[in-house]
């Protein structure tokens, strides 16, 4: 029996960084805090973590992350995913492909992508993905970039490709409460789409705040939601 997809909101999409913590801070504190400000998904990154440990840390945010009723996703790590009963992945350009992550997943898993370029969405789509996170929007410190920034315009040329199918977009890459108004709005394509959310990582797991900053973040979406 196929059983349906969650229903997620994409609107503030945390994307986790532990090492970028405030010396302040808690992972886990910093998570629920984020939470209670207004995070409505949840994607835990870890890329230099062994396997028990990412494990842990998984099961222990999924806990937190369920008391909110916030879904959560795993970066890249299939397994990680299957083993703590994650909501879904999402899976980079050079990771494993939508296909073979969704015959390894139950049929109602998510599966996000990260889009670079116009192709990289087109190909998401014909791979049947949920999502695709699309950017660099501006530069960041957060990750070592492959591939240019795009800016609102080549944002606006990913959200076109997007244009007649179901498959939702969330921009990523130097989003902050101060520029995520002008991602938004920049973003929509010529025929119509919009940004279904923004991605953060450091405006938020930086903050020593992270309540206020998620805060900040998720009204200035639901501001533009309520009036594109
Ligand atoms: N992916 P911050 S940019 C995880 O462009 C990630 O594909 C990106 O971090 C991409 O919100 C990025 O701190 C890091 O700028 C985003």
């Amino acid at each position: 029996m196929t059983r349906p997809k969650p229903t997620i909101d994409y609107s503030l999409y945390l994307v986790t960084g532990r090492e970028l913590l405030p010396q302040c801070k808690d992972y886990f504190e910093s998570l629920e805090e984020s939470l209670q400000g207004g995070v409505t998904l949840v994607q835990i990154r870890e890329k230099n973590t062994e396997t028990g440990e990412f494990l842990e840390i998984a099961r222990r945010s999924k806990e937190i992350c369920r008391k909110y009723n916030v879904p959560i996703l795993i970066n890249d790590r299939i397994d990680i995913a299957l083993g703590m009963g994650a909501d879904g992945v999402h899976i980079g350009q050079t990771d494993m492909p939508i296909a073979v992550a969704r015959s390894l997943l139950p049929d109602n898993a998510v599966i996000g992508v990260t889009c670079n370029t116009v192709e990289h969405v087109k190909q998401a789509v014909k791979d049947g993905a949920d999502y695709v996170g699309i950017g660099p929007a501006w530069t960041t410190q957060t990750k070592k970039l492959t591939s240019p920034v795009v800016g609102v315009r080549g944002l606006g040329d990913m959200l076109k490709a997007l244009d007649g199918t179901n498959v939702k977009a969330v921009s990523i890459g130097g989003i902050k409460s101060t520029n995520a108004l002008h991602c938004l709005h920049g973003a929509v394509s010529t025929t119509g789409h919009t940004l279904d959310g923004l991605a953060v990582v450091s405006d938020i797991v930086a903050s020593p705040e992270p309540k206020v900053a998620a805060e900040k973040l998720a009204t200035i979406v639901r501001a533009f939601k309520s009036n594109p």
